[in-house]
């Protein structure tokens, strides 16, 4: 099984805005014939076109966006998931999408792979008060919302993570961290907003394990955990949807969780991160964190009339 594609766009009409990503790995898989799927480090080389998407700022190491996880179905430690993901098998997947819309059906890997994949550099702001720079590969979740139709009843979107304590070692232990399956949401505006992406790959290459394999979710300006990974049912609903750490500590974690300098968690703050790799967990080193995670001008408008130290 290969996951490349031949180029959508011939080389004559790539604009300097345009590029293929990938190339020499791909090659090097090709000749290898690896199999997908079995292994992180078989990671496939996937092609995308760049997009205007990008923060001009210093890519966080491959090294670190793959070996500094949280993913608590493979335990709790930021080292877990990358050590301990390894006979976890995101192929084959479905995604199941249903509830309030006119088309349900689910959509297999291959399909969703066929979406126009574009390359979006986004920062990455964890609540635990760390951020990284990671080059996705993805589409607009709006894309494949519009293939199902919503009603107009729907007014959010739940998101659902696959269940599977034999392949995901933190489901299957005595200590179980967190009710399965993970859950998260949005409003369905934000959903369809055209920053909020479904990835399917990071670096270039289909999604490690650790990182979400074989699809997550994307949305810059919220903290992390919105994130959802590993993505097997997506449902329209008319309420809100319950959202895993927002139940677990709803003073801690708010439905709406938009990255906000001025709101601070009950046992930290948030004024100001550690970018992984620039030494700033302690003391001088850290940024200023920037309110929708310096997406403002894009999402603000989406929480006119809001009080967002109120709805954090
Ligand atoms: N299913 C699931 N999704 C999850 C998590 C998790 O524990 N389980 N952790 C979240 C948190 S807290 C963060 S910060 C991001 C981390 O994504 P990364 O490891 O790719 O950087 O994933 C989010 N998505
Ligand atoms: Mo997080």
């Amino acid at each position: 099984m290969s996951y490349y594609r031949p180029p959508r766009i011939a080389a004559s009409e790539i604009t300097p805005e345009r590029f293929f990503l990938g190339r020499r790995t791909f090659l090097a898989a090709a000749a290898g014939s690896l199999a997908l799927g079995t292994r992180a480090a078989d990671a496939a080389a996937l092609e995308a076109v760049s997009s205007s998407y990008k923060v001009d700022e210093a890519l966080t190491p491959e090294e670190d966006v793959t070996s500094y996880n949280n993913f608590y179905e493979f335990g709790t430690g930021k080292a877990d998931p990358a050590a301990r993901s390894g006979g976890f098998k995101p192929t084959p997947w479905t995604v199941k999408v249903d509830g309030l819309v006119g088309k349900p059906r689910e959509f297999g890997l291959q399909e969703l792979l066929r979406f126009p994949l574009e390359e979006r550099v986004y920062r990455m702001r964890c609540v635990e008060a760390w951020s990284m720079v990671i080059p996705w590969i993805g589409f607009p979740l709006a894309s494949l919302l519009d293939k199902v139709e919503p009603l107009g009843s729907a007014k959010y979107v739940a998101f659902e993570t696959v269940v599977r304590p034999e392949e995901m070692p933190g489901q299957s232990g005595l200590f179980q961290p967190l009710p399965w399956p993970y859950r998260e949401g949005l409003r369905l505006d934000e959903a369809r907003h055209p920053l909020t992406i479904l990835a399917v790959g990071l670096y270039g290459k289909t999604l490690p394990n650790q990182n979400g394999a074989p699809i997550r979710l994307v949305v810059p300006w919220k903290y992390g955990f919105k994130g959802i990974k590993s993505i097997v049912r997506i449902s329209l609903t008319e309420t809100t949807p319950p959202c895993t750490w927002n139940l677990a500590a709803p003073n801690e974690y708010g439905f709406y969780a938009n990255v906000n300098p001025a709101v601070d968690h009950p046992r930290w703050s948030q004024a100001t991160e550690n970018r992984i790799g620039e030494g700033g967990f302690f003391g001088s080193n850290r940024r200023d964190t920037l309110p929708f995670n310096g997406y403002a001008d894009e999402v603000a408008s989406l929480y006119t009339g809001m009080d967002l130290t109120v709805h954090f």
